[in-house]
This record gives C-alpha cells, sequence and structure tokens, in this order.
C-alpha cells in the first residue's frame, strides 16, 4: 500500500487560510519583516549557520506532523499524541560501547543546556518549514556513552506501545513497527545533528517526538526519528523504516537534492509552509537542504549516487 504522495496532502492540510492571516500578523506585531522576522537566538554553536527565513509559524510545526504511530494524516499527531506517557521514559543503549544499558532518560540529558538552532525542514513530500529547534548535539549524548572503534553506525528506535499508540494498532498499517532509523557514525557526530527536546522555547510537545527526537537537517525528514528509546551503535548499516517498506522510493542516506526525484514526484521544489491554494509558496529545493557548505565534505560521489 502506498501511504505516501504529496498529491493526495488536500490543501485544507498544508494550512489554513486562517493559519496563514495568524502568520502575517504575528510578522507584523513584532514589526519585522518577511527576511528579519527571526527570533532572538541563544547558545547557538558556532557552526551552526543562521537561517534568515520567516519563522513557521508554531501553530503549524505542532498541527502538521508525520508521526504514523498516531495515524497518517497530518493532524492525527495533533489530536492523539497526548495519551502517550512520556515519564518515565527508559533509553536502551546498546551495541559497540562500553557505556551500555538501560538508563533512565533524565539521567541521559543530566547536565546538558539545550541550545536553540533554527533549522530549515525538508519533508520528502517537498514541504518544508523553518523550526526553532531546542536540543543537545547528538556528538555529546553519543559520547557519553563511549562508543568503540567498531561503531561505525547508529540505529535509533521509537517507542512501541499500542495501548497509546493508534497507528501502531493499525491492521492496515504497512509499517513493521517499531520505527528505525540510521546515521553513519561520522554523520551522527557532525556539530549540525541534533538530538531535540524543545521547540519554539518549550519542551517538546509529544507530537514532535516528546521526550526526544533527532534533527539532521540536510536529509529528508523521516531520518528525523521521535519518541527514541533505543540507541544501538553497530558495525554494519541499519535498515531504515522507509527503506523497509519501499526500497524503490527511501534509502539511508536521503540527503536533500533537488536533481534526484523521488520515483513518483520531483524534489526539485517545496512548498514551505504555510502554504494555501492562493499562495502554494513554492521555492527552489537546496542541495543538502541549504547545509551543503556544512557537510558536502561527508560524502563521496559514491555515498551521492546511492542517495536515494
Ligand atoms: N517515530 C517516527 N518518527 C518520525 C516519523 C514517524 O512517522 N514516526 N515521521 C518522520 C517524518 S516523514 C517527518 S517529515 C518528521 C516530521 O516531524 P514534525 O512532525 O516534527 O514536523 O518526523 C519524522 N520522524
Ligand atoms: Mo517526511
Amino acid at each position: 500500500m502506498l501511504i505516501r504522495n504529496p498529491a493526495d496532502i488536500p490543501p485544507s492540510e498544508i494550512t489554513s487560510e486562517q493559519t496563514f492571516l495568524n502568520r502575517r500578523s504575528v510578522i507584523r506585531a513584532l514589526g519585522l519583516g518577511a527576511a528579519g522576522s527571526l527570533l532572538p537566538v541563544s547558545g547557538r554553536a558556532d557552526e551552526a549557520p543562521v537561517v534568515e527565513e520567516p519563522l513557521t509559524p508554531e501553530s503549524i510545526v505542532t498541527g502538521f506532523n508525520n508521526f504514523y504511530e498516531f495515524g497518517t494524516n497530518k493532524g492525527d499527531p495533533a489530536r492523539y499524541a497526548h495519551r502517550l506517557t512520556t515519564s518515565p521514559w527508559k533509553v536502551r543503549i546498546s551495541g559497540e560501547a562500553e557505556n551500555t544499558g538501560e538508563f533512565d532518560f533524565e539521567d541521559v540529558v543530566r547536565g546538558f543546556t539545550p541550545e536553540e538552532r533554527i533549522y530549515r525542514f525538508r519533508c520528502v513530500e517537498a514541504w518544508s518549514m523553518v523550526v526553532p529547534w531546542l536540543g543537545i548535539p547528538l556528538s555529546q549524548v553519543l559520547t557519553r556513552f563511549k562508543p568503540t572503534s567498531q561503531a561505525k553506525f547508529v540505529e535509533f528506535t521509537t517507542l512501541y506501545r499500542p495501548a497509546e499508540m493508534p497507528g501502531q494498532k493499525a491492521i492496515f498499517s504497512s509499517i513493521d513497527w517499531p520505527y528505525v532509523e540510521g546515521l553513519r557514525m561520522d554523520e551522527a557526530m557532525h556539530p549540525l545533528t541534533l538530538m531535540a527536546t524543545g521547540v519554539y522555547g518549550k519542551a517538546l510537545p509529544n507530537q514532535n517526538g516528546a521526550p526526544w527526537r533527532l534533527v539532521v537537517p540536510w536529509k529528508y525528514g523521516f531520518k528525523s526519528i521521535k519518541s527514541i528509546v533505543g540507541i544501538r551503535f553497530s558495525r554494519s548499516q541499519p535498515v531504515n523504516t522507509w527503506h523497509r517498506i519501499a526500497p524503490g522510493e527511501y534509502g539511508f542516506y536521503a540527503n536533500v537534492n533537488p536533481d534526484v526525484s523521488h520515483p513518483r514526484w520531483s524534489q526539485a521544489r517545496e512548498r514551505r509552509l504555510p502554504s494555501t491554494l492562493a499562495e502554494p509558496n513554492w521555492r527552489a529545493t537546496q542541495p543538502f537542504n541549504g547545509y551543503a557548505a556544512e557537510v558536502a565534505q561527508l560524502y563521496t560521489s559514491m555515498d551521492l549516487a546511492r542517495y536515494y
């Protein structure tokens, strides 16, 4: 079953006209033009480039989501994710590391101060946002577990709890739960790679992947796995969920690339939310989602050929 088709997303799901007007009035209230409507940035790492584009309104960031554990419609996560219990939250660390075992989430993040990172976020379905995340560089989190030299990849697993995640119970679901994603170790250790614990200055709402989720801004959004309970350091390349579902459509690398079309649609441009029928807000998609200068050195031409 094909459960991902941008043409099937009704414009009303992209955003309502009302939200669009709200956003314009917020920008006006702040006395800012489109190019200058950035929130103050605190504690941003020097490596993180500044995104000089308007933020996507909070109501869209937290109301238009992909989180198939709660359903396949964009409004389902915001509608159903409040049922999820996120405390206590355990995280299992396994594989090629010295410090493995089951940890309380609080202990895993203890001592880190989340920093704000404003990143472009590009879904493989050709819509995009600009999001003010709060998070911890993944490299800091991973270093805590002392990965060995055998760790070439890191695999992440989302919670499996059908009692609280109605999408995991759906009999027509083609997903083999739990959701799994992975990165090569050097991608995971890159300074742009973030474990987000918040958004818009607050703790992460459940629909955005509470209590913590990955954010890899130069890759398609499906790499940014939510509500993580497992981190495994491995010698071999993990099999990520979307690749398992449709190996001809989604790969492991999934670097944003306007020159390589998805088999069923172009990736050359994207609709920046809010997007309406009247104002779809199309823009050109950038290689590596605009982060090529920061990350291109991670990849050889071989990797790029295997991009999907
Ligand atoms: N566990 C889990 N993580 C997930 C998904 C999902 O369905 N399940 N969807 C992915 C996709 S396709 C996208 S575009 C982003 C959406 O993140 P957002 O809802 O915070 O914008 O989450 C990603 N992480
Ligand atoms: Mo996505």
